[in-house]
């Protein structure tokens, strides 16, 4: 496969002035016509129309009207060139498609006997032929025909202008979209569905229409999808100022869905899983998902769609500035500063979890990629949450007021247009008169960067020193990186645990200080500091790096009763287990005998009890860090040591606070109507982890506990939190009545069936077998890729301890659905093949069961690009 260079890019030779489609619609065999107008581009090289097209079947092609016959044209299985075309073009393309055999789910396909779109990255070329590049913007007009008894509902991008009846029982509708856009933006949907509608009034006083389109029998579950985008429509006005631009938004569930949502223009296509919920079938997460998403989709109609890329290694510039603005959403809404630190801490998470992990393998890559072979393996938690933690310090550096500035004169200079990385950092350097050259090396360079701190506390003459040193570990392609523009931001606690005001450049008297850190070594010097203070460092998680300082325990267990800082409040908790868990995890490996401390038990329990703390913040501070980031965390992994340490942890913890754990069950019970709001959701949060701690040697006492929240339970958070917990007791008999019983309840509910699978996926009982098993239930298919998630990725990804069983059992299974996933759909297949790109860290027994299954999938036949680009660099 070819591997395409950002250094090689250049402008279209012709841009695209108008786009007339019309579509034939019928699942076995779809017309479209397609009338481009094209000019040739002043900045183009050459006079050749290049046009994309793949699995695609080109019936004729006419330029000005005249057919041009083969020798006019050269058709590649990539698409058609034109030699030597006029300055002004128009081409009439033919192509004819079979949507009801595309399983790839990108192009033109059917779910459920419906017609959707997937464009974004390169999807419009399997509908028709076009300069199918984000750089080419063009207006669309689309005519859409079809069958009115099996698809009622037409729909295209912009405004209806026109429909009616076609005779023969088919009708159509025509669709035109204002705005300029690229190819990746186009959608259509031709369906059987219903929706909620809604007239809405902006700040401005203009009225527009709000859809949300869901198939018949889920109408009782787009409430809080139509929620969310009025509230995402109301924050971007409030915060950036920003309008929707269109009379009409529209918003369409699908079941089967690569991504989690797609922001086409004014026509949103929604993976079910961020649309559909109500109390009975959706948990507190997944309003939460909701949410986010409706907001992320929609905050793309202004970062992403009016500014775009000009090419796909820019992907960030779009991604990361959406998840940016996604997550301030988030937290604005939520509205606390609790509430604030605990959305901010999930993002901690996501980075350790996923994004560090990604940044240290075979496939790390710069927020802004220099090469790929395939662009859809690129829509990583480097682009996506990396990108959003590097458009974070921008805001950090500049300030709130200042990131708006530099957000106003971005769009002030490049609204309508494609753009690149460099313009939005410029705007904000520009808008603000900051110096934000060196911070491009956040956009250039791969790899997490560790900052080691040292500190030195004179009492003399009452002053501290931090001296930062800051490196960042070779990446595929990369070696010898420099120095990055860190935000550190630093406080100092007392000995009463109050922050001591900071006397430095920069400062007087506040709490919380931002150091830049932009050589390889700086100190920073603080003055009157009139006692040894406890440095709590990279508040808020100030820059995603590894921060690494020789606290004490007794620090930890200082900053973990008293930091002002939520964050790191949380951190020191986090850094109080890790050590533990690396120490027991050693123990394990040498078969020496595992203990607990009783000073660690204490600060767990004074946390779990301590009403004055939010329930969310407890919570999340009482989760262990996760097998996969213990994992990081090691030279050689050995998942077996890492699961008995981390059980053992677990063990003792529920042993030890079995009453207050039980109290606390008790304490936050949520009786009257459920409500997703932050509130209650914390209660649910801590009373289920405190659930499933009772659960962990249970008596029958605790068996019934969790028996009668699962029978009792009025909404799918409690219910599904119970049979988790059941499941993951090893009590059998308690956990197969259950998923029985909950089968039986939501057999016709997807989403919820999902859960069914997934829960079991991830639980340490099961193995190999088990999922295999699953797999021949009459609801299991690998065709829809939230089941094949639910039960495959939640395996080979969610359950360490059965994934890496010592016969390679797991990477044998993993090889298998990796190569059956790709016959039917290549992107689906290269996520889970990611599964294994940390191979070359595990004990030597694994690594050669690892390479092997590698080897077998890399040596397998007619491999897609997508498959082929994650293992080749895993092998490499
Ligand atoms: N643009 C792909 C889906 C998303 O990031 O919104
Ligand atoms: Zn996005």
């Amino acid at each position: 496969p070819q591997t395409i260079y950002r250094k090689n890019y250049t402008p279209p030779s012709f841009l695209v002035e108008s786009v007339e489609l019309g579509f034939d619609l019928d699942p076995a065999r779809t017309i479209v016509a397609n009338r481009i107008k094209l000019v040739r581009n002043r900045d183009g090289k050459h006079s050749d129309i290049e046009l994309h097209g793949e699995h695609i079947e080109l019936v004729g092609v006419r330029m000005n009207g005249k057919r041009l016959k083969p020798g006019q044209y050269t058709l590649s299985e990539h698409g058609l060139t034109i030699r030597k075309a006029p300055a002004k073009v128009t081409l009439d393309i033919e192509t004819v498609l079979a949507p009801q055999e595309n399983t790839s789910l990108s192009g033109l396909y059917v779910s459920n006997g419906n017609f959707f779109t997937q464009c974004e990255a390169e999807g419009f070329r399997r509908i028709t032929f076009f300069p199918d590049r984000p750089d080419v913007m063009a207006k669309y007009t689309v005519m859409l025909r079809a069958d009115k008894e099996k698809f009622p509902v037409l729909l295209s991008n912009g405004n209806l202008i026109e429909q009616g009846e076609l005779g023969d029982g088919r009708h159509y509708a025509k669709w035109e979209d204002p705005f300029k856009k690229p190819s990746y933006l186009f959608a259509l949907v031709a369906a059987r569905l219903v929706c909620q509608e809604e007239r809405y009034t902006l700040q401005s006083g203009r009225e527009v229409l709000l859809q949300v389109w869901v198939e018949e029998g889920n109408l009782d579950k787009t409430d809080y999808a139509m929620q969310s985008l009025k509230n995402s429509i109301r924050w971007d006005e409030q915060r950036f100022g920003l309008e929707l631009d269109l009379d009409r938004f529209m918003i369409v569930a699908v079941g089967d869905f690569n991504m989690g949502a797609m922001e086409n223009k004014g026509l949103n296509i929604f993976n079910t899983k961020y649309v559909l919920a109500n109390p009975r079938v959706a948990t507190d997460v997944d309003y939460a998902g909701i949410e986010a998403v409706v907001g992320h989709e929609y905050f793309h109609n202004w970062t992403g769609n009016r500014v775009t890329c000009r090419d796909w290694f820019q992907l960030s510039l779009k991604e990361g500035l959406t998840v940016f603005r996604d997550q301030e959403f988030s937290a604005d809404m939520i509205g606390t500063d609790t509430g604030r630190a605990v959305t901010r801490i999930d993002q901690v998470r996501t980075l350790r979890q996923a994004q560090f992990p990604e940044d240290a393998g075979p496939m790390a890559h710069p927020v802004r990629p220099d090469s790929f072979v395939e662009i859809n393996n690129f829509y990583t938690v480097t682009i996506y949450e990396k990108g959003a933690e590097v458009v974070r310090m921008m805001q950090t550096l500049v300030g709130r007021d200042g990131f708006r500035k530099g957000m106003d004169l971005y769009f002030a200079r490049h609204d309508g247009q494609a753009v690149q990385c460099d313009d939005f950092r410029a705007a904000m350097a520009d808008a603000n008169g900051r110096d934000l050259k060196q911070f491009e090396r956040w956009y250039s360079q791969a790899g997490t960067p560790v900052v080691k701190a040292v500190t030195q506390y004179d009492a003399a003459a009452q002053t501290y020193h931090i001296t930062l040193a800051q490196s960042c570990p070779d990446t595929p392609g990369q070696t010898a990186k420099l120095p990055f523009h860190i935000p550190v931001a630093v406080g100092l606690l007392g000995a009463d645990g109050k922050d001591l005001p900071l006397y430095t450049d920069g400062a007087a008297g506040q709490g919380t200080v931002v150091l830049e850190l932009t050589e390889a070594t700086q100190t920073f010097h603080f003055s009157g500091v009139a006692q040894r203070p406890t440095p709590s460092l990279l508040r808020d998680f100030s820059a995603p790096v590894v921060l690494d300082y020789d606290y004490s325990d007794a620090e930890l267990l200082h900053l973990f009763s008293h930091d002002s800082d939520p964050v790191n409040r949380w951190e020191a908790g986090q850094r109080l287990a890790m050590a533990r868990l690396l120490k027991l995890t050693a123990d394990v490996g040498a078969g020496a005998p595992l203990a607990l401390d009783a000073t660690f038990i204490a600060a767990q329990r004074a946390l779990l009890t301590d009403a004055t703390l939010d329930a969310a913040f407890r919570e999340l501070a009482l989760i262990l860090p996760s097998e996969t980031i213990i994992a990081e965390r090691m030279e050689v992994v050995d998942p077996q040591a890492i699961h008995t340490a981390r059980q053992f942890m677990r063990r003792s913890i529920a042993a030890a606070l079995k009453p207050e754990l039980l109290a606390q069950y008790q304490a936050n019970q949520t009786p009257g109507a459920y409500s997703p709001d932050a509130q209650s959701a914390g209660k649910r949060a801590l009373k289920n982890l405190a659930l499933a701690y009772l659960l962990i040697a249970p008596q029958a006492a605790e068996l019934e506990l969790a028996q009668r929240q699962f029978d009792a339970a009025d909404n799918m958070t409690d219910r599904a939190a119970a049979l988790a917990a059941l499941i993951h007791s090893g009590a059998p008999d308690g956990a197969a009545s259950a998923l029985k019983s909950y089968f039986a309840d939501f057999e016709h509910e997807a989403l919820v069936i999902d859960k069914w699978f997934a829960m079991q996926a991830g639980a340490p009982g099961t193995d190999v077998a088990a999922v295999r098993k699953l797999m021949t239930h009459p609801a299991f298919t690998l065709k829809n890729p939230n089941r094949a998630r639910s039960l495959i990725f939640n395996f080979c990804g969610g359950n360490p301890s059965q994934f890496h069983a010592a016969d390679g059992s797991g990477y044998a299974f993993w090889a298998e659905q990796v190569i059956a996933l790709d016959a039917l759909n290549p992107q689906v297949a290269a996520r889970l093949a990611r599964s294994m790109d940390r191979w070359r860290r595990y004990v030597p027994a694994l690594q050669a069961h690892m390479k092997a299954a590698l080897e077998r999938v890399a040596g397998s036949a007619s491999l897609s690009n997508d498959v082929l680009e994650v293992v080749s660099k895993a092998l490499a």
